[in-house]
Order: C-alpha cells, then structure tokens, then sequence
C-alpha cells in the first residue's frame, strides 16, 4: 500500500507531525537531507508504527499514493525554494506539495504562482504549537492552491487541534500567502500578549515588591478570568519554577529578548499597508530595546536607578493591572484583525475573521478562552472593521478605561516601562477621536512643501494651496499619499 502523504524533514516539527498523522491513521513516508536521521526516527520514535522512511526524493515520490502530497517541514528561506527545484521534476501535474514552516508571505505568493505554470499545487500552510501542538494537535493555517484543499483537508482537519466543540483548529485561510500571512499576524500577536504579560510582571515586581509566590498567585488567579490563556498559564508556572538553590530561575535567565523575525515582519507589512499596529510594532521594538543590555546597563548608571514604587492597596492594584492587561489584549487584536482586513482587500482574499478566530482558539500559543469571544463578534458582523465596537469587547474598554488610565499613568510616574499597555491606550484615545491635529500637520506640509490639504468645509478630494509667508509661489506638489 502506498503512502497518503509525505513529510520532508525530520527535526522537531516534521518528526511530530508525522507521528500525530500516523495516530490518526495516515500512512507517512519520511524523508530528510542527512539520512541518517532517517533511520534513528525509525529505530527511535516512529519504532512499531506505519511510518515508513525514504532515502532519497525519487523513493519518496515513488511511495506516495496520487495526487501526491509531500509536506516540507525544514528551514524556511532558500531551502525550501531548493526541495522543489529537485521535486517539480520527479512530480506529476496535479501534485501538491505543502510548506509548513515558518515561510514569509510573499514567499509563497510567488511560489504558488510559479508552481501553478508547471501544473503543480502548493499550499503555504502555517502551523502553530510548537513540539506538543506538533505532536497531539496543532492550529495549522493552510492557504495558496484552492484546487489542492480537498485532498489534504482530511489529513490537517484530523491532526489539527479541536475546539471544547470539536471544531477543527484548521481552516482554507484563502489563495497565495493568506494562510503564512494568517500565520505571520498570529506570531505578532503572540509577540503582543508576551510583552503585556511581561510589562504586568514588571509593575508586580518593582512597582508593587512582591514575591514570585505571590505573583504566581497572580497568574493563577487571572487564568480563571477572561485572561484565561496559556500564556498566562505557563507564566504562572515559569514564575513558580525554583533553580537548583531554591531562588528563582526566572530571574537567573539574561534578560535580552531574542526573536525570529515574525514580528518584525508583521511590524513592516503593517507600515506597508499604512495600519496603526502600534501594540505589536512597540511589542518587537521592546525586545530591540532589552537586546542592548550593554548600553542600558551604562545609562542605569549615567541617570540614577530608578526607585519604581507603587503605593497603595496592593490588591486594588492588582486589579487594575489585570483590566490594563485585559483592554490592551484587547486592541492588540483589533489592530491585528485590522491588518488583516486590509490585506484580505489587497489581495482578494476574502479572509474569513470568525475562522480565523477559531482557528487560534486550540493547539497555537496564543490560544484563549478570548478568541471564542472574537469569533462571536464576527459572527454577528462578519465585517466588523475595529473589534473594540463590538458589544462585547466595547463593554469591556469601557469598563476598565479608569483602571488602564490609573495604571498607564502610574507607570510614566514612576519609571516603569510599559510601551505595550500605554501605546494600546494612546491608540484607542486617538481612535476614538474625531478630530485629530493632523490639520496642522497638512498645514505644516503645506506650508514648507506645498503637499496641499483638504478643507472640512470643501467636498474631500479638492485640494487647497496657500502661500503662507506671501514670498512663496502658487505651484503646488502633486498630491498622492504613499
Ligand atoms: P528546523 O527549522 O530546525 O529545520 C530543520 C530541518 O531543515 C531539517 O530537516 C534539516 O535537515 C533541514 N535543513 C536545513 Br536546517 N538546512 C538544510 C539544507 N540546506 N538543505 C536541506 N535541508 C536542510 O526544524 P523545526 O524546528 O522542526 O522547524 C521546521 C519548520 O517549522 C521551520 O520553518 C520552522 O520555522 C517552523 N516552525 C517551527 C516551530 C518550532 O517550535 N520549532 C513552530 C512552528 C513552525 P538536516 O537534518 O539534514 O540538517
């Protein structure tokens, strides 16, 4: 019997993923570059299962059942474009091959385009979970070939993560890159609720002086609100962790962040498509800034350590953190839906939001009880364009606006920074605003430049020049925004 799919690459994810579809009764055949590999995950892992391994991409294509399906689970980049150059000549029109790895969107628009002229699918799918998604089910996010869908939609709807509901963590995100753009904003995301976790972390310790005990009280507390996610679930494991000495790791562990690029990259496309991600973007600039540990530890000496301290009831404090955190939370993913929208737009993707949610509600590192909330909201409008209007999400805002204000505040008094929670607050107040100074922005452009503005008292779309200073001419720059 031949095999259902194939999976290229045996590190962590490939091996895991490979072992989930062999539970569910997928026959997989198993191949990687250096092929010893291939036999210690036979002898090892995969001992006693289907799983059968091939040694090079012609036994690999030969083993597998048509249409075939071969899964690249390996570095993203140029090794990716390298597997199928040596496999688009090994395979059949109506094949599909699928890139599960980390790829950057663009990325798979163009090889779904140049892989469509040879008559071969692809889908560039994200998957999220890390090892134990991986293993026992992952959120995984597929898009790029339509055509392709049918034959692999089985398999990933079985190996995915389920909702309490039993819904599949694993939709058709859309054409192109939808699916590793999808992919792309849920890293950013992760990135946004890290930092928030992080800056409510730092106000417990050196705002409020208390333990980890007490803070993993915190955590734990707080996972059985509306927070409930496992990121704040780990956090209060991470918090409660004791090193060899009994202290606690956590603050044994360098405090430089380190990352992977996905946040950056979800920061770029936002400045591309001129979207306000202003949380996310302060989330990846946050871990720049902790990455110049030499420079800041000379600047902690040049201006004083700070003495940081928040007075007053504790708990009342507490409380007020966890709204910030909860409101924060909340635009985060307004402004991530809104970079989503925009891109569903330019590209014609036709995203659908309400799966989107779902899709992140199980097996991915931002999974939370809050995205079933999300889903609710675009259910009841499926265009909704800013989440924070929805019933239920506005009620919330609105309800912890004096606990955020109280806690942004404090934090500029006292010298904790808080880029995430405070940016998340300016944004909602400039949201939320009609009128913003941006005419005097235009008049400034106008007056150094002659970039030209629009009058609230003219129809929009007619555009005014005045020569401020009366030694300018009349001529004005052409108006475009880029
Ligand atoms: P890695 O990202 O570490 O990639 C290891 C695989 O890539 C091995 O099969 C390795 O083959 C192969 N490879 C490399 Br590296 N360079 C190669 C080359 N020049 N030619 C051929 N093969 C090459 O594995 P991973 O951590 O399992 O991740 C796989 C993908 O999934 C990545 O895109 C990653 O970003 C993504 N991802 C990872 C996680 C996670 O938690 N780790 C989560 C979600 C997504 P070899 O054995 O011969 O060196």
């Amino acid at each position: 019997m031949k095999g259902d799919i194939g999976v290229i690459g045996l590190a962590v994810m490939g091996q895991n993923l490979i072992l989930n579809m062999n539970d569910h009764g997928y026959k997989v055949v198993a191949h990687n570059r250096t092929a010893e590999k291939v036999d210690e995950f036979l002898q090892g892992p995969a001992k006693g299962t289907d799983i059968v391994g091939a040694y090079s991409l012609q036994e690999l294509v030969d083993k597998l059942e048509s249409p075939r399906k071969i899964m690249l689970m390996v570095r993203a980049g140029d090794v990716v474009d390298s597997f199928i150059d040596k496999l688009v000549p090994l395979l059949d029109k109506g094949d599909i091959i699928i890139d599960g790895g980390n790829t950057n969107f663009p990325d798979t628009n163009r090889r779904v385009a140049a892989l469509k002229e040879k008559g071969i699918h692809f889908i560039g799918s994200g998957v999220s979970g890390g090892e134990e998604g991986a293993r026992f089910g992952p959120s995984i996010m597929p898009g790029g070939s339509p055509e392709a869908w049918p034959f692999v939609k089985p398999i990933f709807q079985a190996i995915s993560a389920k909702t309490e509901n039993n819904e599949p963590c694993c939709d058709w995100v859309g054409n192109d890159g939808a699916g590793h753009f999808v992919k792309m904003v849920h890293n950013g995301i992760e990135y946004g609720d890290m930092q928030l976790i992080t800056e409510a972390y730092q106000f417990m310790k050196d705002g409020l002086g208390m333990t980890h005990d007490e803070m993993q009280s915190v955590f734990i507390e707080w996972n059985k609100t509306e927070l409930n996610s496992y990121l704040v679930e780990i956090t209060s494991d991470i918090l409660g962790y004791k090193d060899t000495d009994g202290e606690p790791l956590v603050e044994k562990i360098l405090d430089t962040a380190g990352q992977k690029g996905t946040g950056k990259w979800t920061g770029i496309n936002a400045l591309d498509m001129g979207i306000p991600l202003t949380l996310i973007t302060e989330s990846v600039f946050a871990r720049c800034l902790s990455s110049l540990k030499d420079q800041r530890v000379e600047a902690e000496e040049l201006f004083g350590k700070k003495k940081s301290i928040v007075e007053g009831d504790k708990q009342v404090w507490i409380e007020a953190l966890r709204q910030a955190l909860l409101a924060s939370k909340i635009i985060s993913y307004a402004q991530g839906f809104m970079l989503m929208r925009e891109a569903s737009n330019e590209n014609g993707w036709d995203l659908n939001y309400g799966n989107v949610a779902l899709m992140w509600r199980g097996g991915c590192i931002i999974r939370s009880a809050f995205l079933s909330n999300i889903r609710d909201a675009y259910d009841i409008d499926p265009e909704l364009s800013f989440l924070g209007s929805d019933s239920y999400f506005k009620g919330i805002l609105e309800n912890s606006m004096s606990a955020w204000r109280k806690v942004a505040a404090k934090s500029m008094e006292v010298g904790i920074p808080m880029p995430s929670m405070t940016s998340a607050l300016t944004f909602l107040d400039g949201y939320t605003t009609a009128r913003l100074p941006a005419n005097l922005l235009q008049a400034q452009r106008d007056y150094f430049g002659a970039h030209t503005y629009e009058r609230v008292d003219k129809p929009k779309g007619e555009f005014f020049h005045t020569n401020w200073t009366g030694k300018g001419g009349d001529v004005s720059s052409t108006t475009y925004n880029s």
